[in-house]
């Protein structure tokens, strides 16, 4: 028992350490800085990134190895495989992932019901979290503003779409769902939290740590979008060892990456209807005897909700093709 059995080295396999390996779990990164927990404590090293390559760049949540470098002082000389990865598109770089953070055991999708909730949006975020391999989880926020102003139809929105996806209501005004999402935690357990700005996720961590840990922000009085307050992923631990929150900054874009299977299971009512198209390749457009349109023209299916569903197959389709055709250049 050390002190980083709190930050969920239980759930490390033994083996996947090298002989000697002095361990650490990355709390916080920014600028290729990285904060770290040791069995001595809380430490700021860098990234050897020359040597481990970009791909490797430790994210907020990696399990890594620490060694001492000449002149440099402590470096993490390598990160471990990941258990679980949040990840999407790089908005700034079209065909790279960027991942959010690492083995967490439960993504939190959150919105706050203070604002509209555009069902694609919702599709999305949901397709990452499931993507990730951990527990998906969704978190309606701010929910001593439900029914108020534009929030309105937010909820109904979600229970249409979430499936099998747990839904939590809470409000840090007046501490409801907060014991519930307490115990979605659970010691040596990450959970993250994902969502626009302005949702309320650091207000969150800072509810169920009980002290303002965290920089809170306000949000525009006309649409109650955030202004972007937390800047760096940060691994938070939870008093009495109730486990920990990875808070995350709002995020504007989620460009899928490599989520066929997630997709499939948002979309899962769709793709059981789709069995019934004459053409196992249906494209759901212009095919003869396509069920989806049929669904749609009896007033089964939300002619929407078929077209987002293509739009992120195609997506993910083009995304695909670039690689290929990168491979085959690569190949010549
Ligand atoms: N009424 C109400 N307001 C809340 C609640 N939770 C958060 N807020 C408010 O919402 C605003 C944004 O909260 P933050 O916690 O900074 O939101 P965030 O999701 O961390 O935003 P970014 O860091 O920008 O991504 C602040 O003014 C909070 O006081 C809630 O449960 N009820
Ligand atoms: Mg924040
Ligand atoms: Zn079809």
């Amino acid at each position: 028992m050390t002190v980083l059995d709190d930050w969920g080295f239980g759930l490390v396999p033994a083996a996947s350490w090298q002989p000697e390996a002095v361990p650490a779990r990355v709390v916080r990164v920014d600028r290729g800085e990285c904060d770290v927990i040791s069995v001595s404590g809380r430490l700021r090293v860098l990234s050897d990134s020359q040597r481990s390559q970009d791909e490797w760049a430790p994210v907020t949540g990696d399990w890594v190895e620490l060694s001492e470098a000449d002149g440099i002082g402590t470096i993490i000389s390598r990160v471990l495989p990941r258990r679980t990865s949040v990840s999407r598109r790089d908005p700034a770089e079209r065909d790279t992932e960027q991942v959010l953070a690492s083995n967490v055991d439960v993504v939190a999708v959150v919105h706050g019901l203070d604002r509209p909730l555009p069902p694609g949006r919702l599709e999305r975020l949901l397709v990452l979290a499931l993507d990730s391999g951990a527990e998906p989880l969704i978190l309606l926020s701010k929910s001593d503003q439900r029914g108020s102003g534009s929030g309105g139809d937010a909820e109904a929105v979600v229970r249409a779409l979430a499936g099998t996806i747990p839904v939590l209501l809470t409000s840090v005004e007046d501490g409801s769902g907060l014991d519930a999402l307490r115990a979605r935690v659970g010691s040596g357990r990450t959970l993250a939290l994902v969502g626009a700005s302005g949702v309320g996720k650091s207000s969150l961590v800072n509810a169920l740590v009980g002290d303002e840990v965290l920089a809170v922000g306000d949000v525009r009085g006309g649409d109650a979008k955030g202004r972007h307050t937390t800047t760096a992923r940060e691994l938070v631990r939870l008093p009495e060892n109730a486990g920990l929150l990875l808070d995350t900054p709002g995020i504007r874009s989620v460009g899928l990456w490599e989520a066929e299977h997630a997709l499939d299971v948002v979309f899962a009512d769709l793709l059981e209807r789709a069995s019934q198209c004459r053409f196992r390749d249906c494209a759901h457009d212009t095919e003869p005897d396509c069920a989806l349109r049929a669904a749609v023209d009896r007033g089964d299916l939300d002619v929407l909700r078929l077209e987002r569903f293509r739009s992120l197959v195609a997506e993910l389709d083009a995304q695909h093709q670039r690689e290929e055709e990168r491979r085959r250049r690569g190949e010549r």
